[in-house]
């Protein structure tokens, strides 16, 4: 058996990866940008500053902003964002999550966050999950984000369980990149074309089952 579960939680555990897209898109057409759903893939997992450095390459325009102009323009996207998330409450949950934490749970096994977002614990207390994590990966005390492993083995070494034992369940590419390279079990939520580095994929969310989990991690 597994001896922790550490998810992933935008596109996870809710659905906020669409606000991070929906606001991100905003922002852009803000600034006169158009990103699509394509586009938005390689921003799925990646922090807030680096997404935006992601966004301002497509045009040239942007390519000599000094940083506080940068920070000024990421923090209209936090507002943006944290005008969607708002009314986020525990029906918001993710098909097949609760059922899954539970079951982790009753086996005994620990579970944490690893979320590479500054709004995490936020989320965590409007769907009623903050004392479901054994520990939360802050976001900010992580020097290099997603897909290096960092964020995973800052959760394995907390709870002092070895890399090996841990199961990471993530929606993005950058994530599954992260979990491989931690040296755990990688469960992959999303499509083949992104996610095909994960050890076990499903397709959505109601689809992760405990048991299914834990035979793909044993075999
Ligand atoms: P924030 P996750 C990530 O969360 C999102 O996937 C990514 O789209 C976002 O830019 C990043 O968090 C930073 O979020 O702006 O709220 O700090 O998927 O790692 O849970
Ligand atoms: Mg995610």
């Amino acid at each position: 058996f597994p001896k922790a579960f550490i998810f992933d939680l935008d596109g996870v555990i809710t659905d906020t990866a669409e606000f991070h897209f929906l606001a991100w898109q905003k922002l852009s057409s803000d600034l006169g940008i158009t990103i699509n759903r394509e586009f938005n893939e390689q921003l799925k997992g990646i922090g807030r500053m680096e997404s935006l450095e992601r966004i301002l390459s497509l045009d040239v325009r942007f390519e000599n902003l000094s940083f506080e102009e940068k920070e000024r323009i990421a923090s209209r996207k936090n507002e943006y964002y944290q005008a969607f998330i708002k009314t986020i409450q525990p029906d918001d949950i993710l098909p097949g999550i609760l059922p899954l934490l539970t079951e982790i749970k009753e086996n005994k096994i620990y579970i944490a966050l690893g979320s590479a977002s500054r709004n995490a614990t936020k989320i965590l207390e409007q769907l009623h999950l903050t004392s479901t994590f054994d520990f939360v990966v802050n976001a900010a005390s992580v020097s290099k984000g997603k897909p290096d492993p960092e964020t995973f083995l800052t959760a394995a070494n907390a709870l002092n369980v070895p890399n090996a034992d841990c199961i990471g369940i993530e929606d993005s590419a950058a994530g599954i990149n992260a979990i491989n390279g931690a040296g755990m079990f990688s469960v992959g939520v999303g499509n083949q074309t992104h996610l095909h580095k994960a050890h076990y994929l499903v397709d959505e969310t109601s689809l992760l089952t405990f048991e299914d989990i834990i035979q793909q991690y044993t075999d």
